[in-house]
C-alpha cells in the first residue's frame, strides 16, 4: 500500500480551487492509502483551534476536517507537522481529524530506507529575522499568552505578521531564504545519515545528491500547492516524486 507525503498546501478560503482538488485527491487516492503525512503549511495561517467554532471563520475548514475524520475512520493513518503558518494547530484539531501530530524532525522507517521528515524552516539559518520570530512564537509562553486573546485580535495579528513578512521578504535574498548547507548536514549527522531528508517550506521543489562525512544522501523538497502540487508517494518500491494537475481532476504523473 501507498503512503503520502504533502506539504505547503496554503489552504485557505482565498483559493477554494485548492481546497476542493485537495479534498477530491483525499477522497479518491488517499482513501485508498496506507497513510498521509503533511509536513506543515497546510493552511494560510491558523491562529488557533477554537476557530472551528466561529461561524464566519470555521466554515471553509469544516469540510477539509470532516474528509480527514473519514479517511481515518477508513483505516488511513493520518500525519501532521507544524509549519511557519500553522504551529498554532493544536490537539484539538488532531483529534477531530484523526491526526497524529509529528514532532519536526520525525524520522520515517520504509523497509531498508530511513526518510527524515521536516517543514524546513527551521534549517534557514541565514534567515536571522525569521529564526528571531521562530523562536518568539515557538515559545510555550507566548503561544498560551497568544491563545489568550480574542479570535478577532489574533486574526489581525496574524494579518500584520504576513504584511511584515512580505515586506521583509521582497528585499530579502533568495540565498538567505534557502536551507543553510552546514544547518542540513548537521541535521543528517545528528539523525545518522537517513537516506533522504525530505521538507517543503521553501517551495522550491527538487532533488540535490548530497554526500555527508562519506555518506551519500539526498535532500528532497516538495513545492505549494497552486496550479500544480509536488507530492511524494513512499510504497516498497520506494520514494516517488509525482506532480499533480489541481486544475483538472486529479491525475498523477511521476517526474
Ligand atoms: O510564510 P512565508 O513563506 O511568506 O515567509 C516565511 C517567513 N515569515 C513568516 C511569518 C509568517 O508568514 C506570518 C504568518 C504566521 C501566522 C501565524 C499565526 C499567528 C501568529 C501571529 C504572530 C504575531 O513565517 C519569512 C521567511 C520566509 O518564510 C522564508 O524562509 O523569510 O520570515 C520573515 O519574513 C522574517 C520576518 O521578520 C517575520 C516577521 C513577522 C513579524 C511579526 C510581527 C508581528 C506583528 C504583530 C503586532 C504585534
Ligand atoms: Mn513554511
Amino acid at each position: 500500500m501507498t503512503s503520502w507525503i504533502i506539504s505547503d498546501l496554503h489552504l485557505s478560503a482565498q483559493r477554494p480551487a485548492v481546497t476542493q482538488a485537495f479534498l477530491h485527491w483525499l477522497q479518491t487516492t488517499v482513501a485508498e492509502a496506507k497513510a498521509l503525512y503533511i509536513l506543515g503549511d497546510f493552511f494560510e495561517v491558523w491562529v488557533g483551534d477554537d476557530v472551528l467554532d466561529d461561524p464566519e471563520h470555521g466554515a471553509e475548514f469544516l469540510p477539509v476536517v470532516q474528509t480527514l475524520s473519514q479517511l481515518s475512520a477508513r483505516g488511513v493513518r493520518l500525519y501532521g507537522m507544524h509549519g511557519n503558518r500553522d504551529f498554532l494547530i493544536g490537539q484539538r484539531f488532531a483529534q477531530a481529524c484523526g491526526m497524529q501530530l509529528l514532532e519536526d524532525p520525525a524520522l520515517l522507517e520504509a523497509g531498508d530506507k530511513r526518510i527524515l521528515l521536516t517543514h524546513g524552516d527551521a534549517l534557514c539559518t541565514d534567515d536571522v529575522a525569521y529564526q528571531a520570530f521562530r523562536t518568539q512564537v515557538r515559545n510555550p509562553q507566548w503561544q498560551h499568552t497568544f491563545l489568550s486573546q480574542p479570535l478577532g485580535a489574533r486574526i489581525a495579528f496574524a494579518d500584520q505578521a504576513r504584511d511584515q513578512s512580505r515586506q521583509s521578504k521582497a528585499v530579502q535574498s533568495m540565498q538567505i531564504m534557502d536551507v543553510n548547507a552546514e544547518a542540513v548536514a548537521g541535521i543528517i549527522r545528528q539523525y545518522r545519515y537517513p537516506d533522504i531528508l525530505l521538507h517543503g517550506h521553501t517551495h522550491r521543489p527538487a532533488i540535490h545528491a548530497l554526500y555527508i562525512d562519506g555518506h551519500a544522501c539526498q535532500r528532497w523538497v516538495l513545492g505549494d500547492w497552486h496550479d500544480t502540487a509536488t507530492v511524494c508517494s513512499l510504497d516498497k518500491s520506494g520514494l516517488k516524486a509525482r506532480i499533480l494537475d489541481l486544475t483538472r481532476p486529479i491525475k498523477n504523473s511521476a517526474i
